[in-house]
């Protein structure tokens, strides 16, 4: 008797557990997936996984958009910064890359050297180059107007003759004709059919023979 109660004991606990297992089933709270075999998943398990699919490829192609735009977004600097490198290199001024000799000073828009030693103009001429300049003349009246306060009660040389072709006078450095001339009183007279080298003295201009030791003035570039 004792042994058929131990039974029916057993009996009833088998049957308690088998209909909460199949109640938990029917409900679809549970999903075993401990088989490799597919027919093991049912409806709600594989409607699951489609959601969890849907919602990856979703996060996947929000991250890959994110990923487009960084990178979009780093091309668009790289892009500005060949820009500016560019315009950079296109708004240097060809002047800012000119060597000024040593000695040289800016008076007016150029550099100039005004050199308080006495040589004949060819001389002159010699030691400009050796200074890295050249014998000086003038753009305009602008630029003579702010060299000849820095002079003293001197006779200068500049760099323009009229050697090659009489009354043609002509800059030393640019091989073009001078730009500007000042003369002063009686000049040029190409005195004896001599005079082909220009000095300047007290705010004024004249023809002589090249012998004469005077000072003289530089300039530190060749375009005029
Ligand atoms: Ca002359
Ligand atoms: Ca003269």
């Amino acid at each position: 008797m004792h042994n058929i109660g131990i039974f029916f004991l057993w009996a009833l606990a088998a049957w308690i557990l088998w209909q909460g297992s199949f109640a938990m089933h029917q409900s679809g709270y549970v999903c075993m997936i401990d088989d490799p075999n597919p027919k093991q998943c049912d409806n709600f398990c594989r409607t699951e996984l489609l959601r969890m699919e849907a919602k990856l490829g979703e996060s996947l192609l929000a991250v890959q958009e994110k990923i487009e735009n960084q990178l979009q977004a780093v091309v668009n600097q790289l892009q500005a910064l060949s820009n500016k490198i560019d315009a950079a290199n296109v708004e240097v001024p060809a002047s800012s890359t000119i060597t000024i000799p040593p000695g040289f000073e800016l008076i007016g828009n150029r550099y100039f050297r005004i050199v308080n030693e006495r040589e004949d103009w060819y001389s002159a001429k010699r030691r400009c180059r050796e200074m890295g300049g050249y014998l000086a003349s003038f753009r305009n009246e602008e630029e003579f107007n702010a060299i000849t306060p820095k002079l003293g009660d001197y006779v200068y040389w500049l760099g323009i003759n009229d050697q090659e072709k009489e009354g043609h006078f002509e800059s030393v450095a640019s091989h073009k004709a001078a730009l500007f001339l000042k003369w002063g009183k009686e000049e040029p007279n190409d005195k004896n059919h001599l005079d082909n080298y220009v000095y300047l003295y007290n705010g004024r201009m004249g023809e002589n023979t090249s012998n004469a030791a005077w000072f003289f003035i530089c300039q530190a570039d060749n375009e005029t």
